[in-house]
């Protein structure tokens, strides 16, 4: 069935955006090339970590968002609108069995441990990441595995400590969790899902906690169980846990992933994975298809309305040449990125100031249609919204999860209006 809405991008930002236009009662439907850059993420929500240039986190992102150029897609929407589609969003995710938690005093950031022992900024925390707040003073076991790829303890409790919070190392064998030797973090999650392993993990910890300690593990306590898991190992241990996020594969991210789009799927949203956007079909200023790659011709996707949220350059979205040329892949809409290979980067690779070609992307007017360089729609029923937009370096400014739930929830909003 021909659907109202056509979602182009199966990542954040184009899953939001279809919870949110579901629930107002529209047949959407999603193809993507690929899963989209969630279990690449922390599975938390940044909304903005740092100011460009700024060296200190932002504690009060809310406060912050005036301080933004008036052409930044938050300053556009401002805390208010901010604060409504975040509030709906966690009471969507909830419903959709992952649960979310703001820090205090309200409308602040969390200060979590990052997987370097780095201050990491965020708004919303999954409840097991939430334990590790910065802001408590109870002193912080981290505790590893030997063996284990790309978690390292003793260099996260070192940089913790020198930064003035109470922390300290531990290792455990990995055959505590399992024999496998070639094991990342998504194997071990699986792994602590089998009967009597959180107990065994228990065992092995025991000893190894002070009284008064809260235990720091890298985000791998389970997957489709983990409340449980997450809850059954605190308990039995008699003492807080908490979990820090680790490299891709990054469970809490797959978690993310996993729930949005059961939840969307039960709800009879279509995704379809698997699916190159390469071209369109347009009329007298409405797009009529989508075209996607097939082995034949290309196959045509019709719908009343578009919404794009490819990504930009991370995502696939964009592509570039040698020469310096960049473009947009599905539609060919006009883009901010300087058209000039030497104008991309600033001379020093970490200018505070973060580089032109990180800040180019999608120019949207207020209901975020793609605009031509004159500030007209393109199109009347193309949308567009996450990591494509333009004026906004969300990995600078640690605003990637944010960006991409917010404009695709003020995106819909905008073509339901
Ligand atoms: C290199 C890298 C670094 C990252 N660093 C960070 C970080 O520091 N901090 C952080 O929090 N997160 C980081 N992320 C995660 C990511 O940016 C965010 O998780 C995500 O929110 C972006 O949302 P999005 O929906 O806009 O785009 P994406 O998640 O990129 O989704 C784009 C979607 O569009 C699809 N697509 C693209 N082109 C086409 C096409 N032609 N036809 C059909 N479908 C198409 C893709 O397959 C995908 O489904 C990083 C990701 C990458 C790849």
């Amino acid at each position: 069935m021909r659907p109202d809405l056509l979602v182009i991008g199966a990542g954040l930002a184009g899953l939001s955006a279809a919870l949110r236009a579901t629930q107002a009662g529209l047949r959407v439907r999603i193809i993507a090339k690929g899963l989209g850059t969630l279990h690449w993420s922390t599975g938390n929500l940044d909304l903005l970590g740092y100011l460009p240039g700024a060296p200190h986190p932002v504690r009060k992102p809310m406060e912050a968002i005036y301080t933004l150029p008036e052409s930044h897609p938050y300053a556009r929407l401002g805390p208010e609108r901010i604060g409504h589609c975040l509030s709906w969003w966690q009471k969507a995710l909830g419903a959709a069995g992952l649960a979310y938690r703001p820090a205090t005093p309200a409308r602040s950031n969390w200060l979590l441990p990052s997987p370097a022992g780095a201050v990491r900024p965020t708004y919303l925390a999954t409840e097991a990441q939430a334990g590790g707040d910065l802001s408590q003073a109870e002193p912080m076991l981290i505790v590893g595995f030997q063996g284990m790829r790309d978690f390292y303890p003793h260099l996260i409790a070192e940089n913790l400590t020198r930064q003035g919070y109470a922390a300290r190392a531990a290792t455990l064998s990995l055959a505590v969790i399992t024999r496998r030797q070639d094991s990342n973090t998504l194997h071990l999650a699986q792994e602590l899902e089998r009967p009597g392993r959180v107990q065994e993990l228990a065992a092995a910890l025991r000893p190894l906690v002070r009284p008064g300690e809260r235990v720091g593990l890298p985000a791998i306590l389970g997957l489709e169980r983990h409340q449980a898991i997450w809850q059954g190992l605190a308990t039995a241990l008699d003492a807080p846990v908490f979990e820090i996020p680790t490299l891709p594969p990054s469970v809490p991210g797959i978690r993310l992933h996993r729930a949005l789009t059961r939840h969307l799927e039960a709800q009879g949203v279509q995704i379809q994975v698997g699916l190159t956007a390469i071209g369109f079909q347009a009329d007298r200023g409405r797009i009529l298809a989508v075209e996607t790659e097939s082995s034949a011709r290309p196959w045509r996707h019709q719908a009343e309305g578009f919404l794009l949220a490819t990504g930009g350059i991370l995502g696939g979205g964009f592509n570039s040449d040698p020469q310096g040329r960049f473009w947009e892949v599905v539609f060919n809409l006009p883009l901010t990125v300087p058209q000039d290979r030497n104008a991309w980067f600033r001379p020093h690779f970490l200018a505070p100031e973060g580089h032109p070609v990180f800040r180019g992307g999608l120019a949207v007017d207020g209901c975020f249609r793609p605009v031509d360089g004159h500030g007209t729609p393109l199109y009347q029923n193309l949308w567009a919204a996450g990591n494509l937009l333009a004026h906004v370096d969300a990995i600078q400014e640690r605003s990637v999860e944010g960006l991409a739930v917010i404009t695709g929830m003020a995106a819909a909003e905008a073509l339901l209006a």
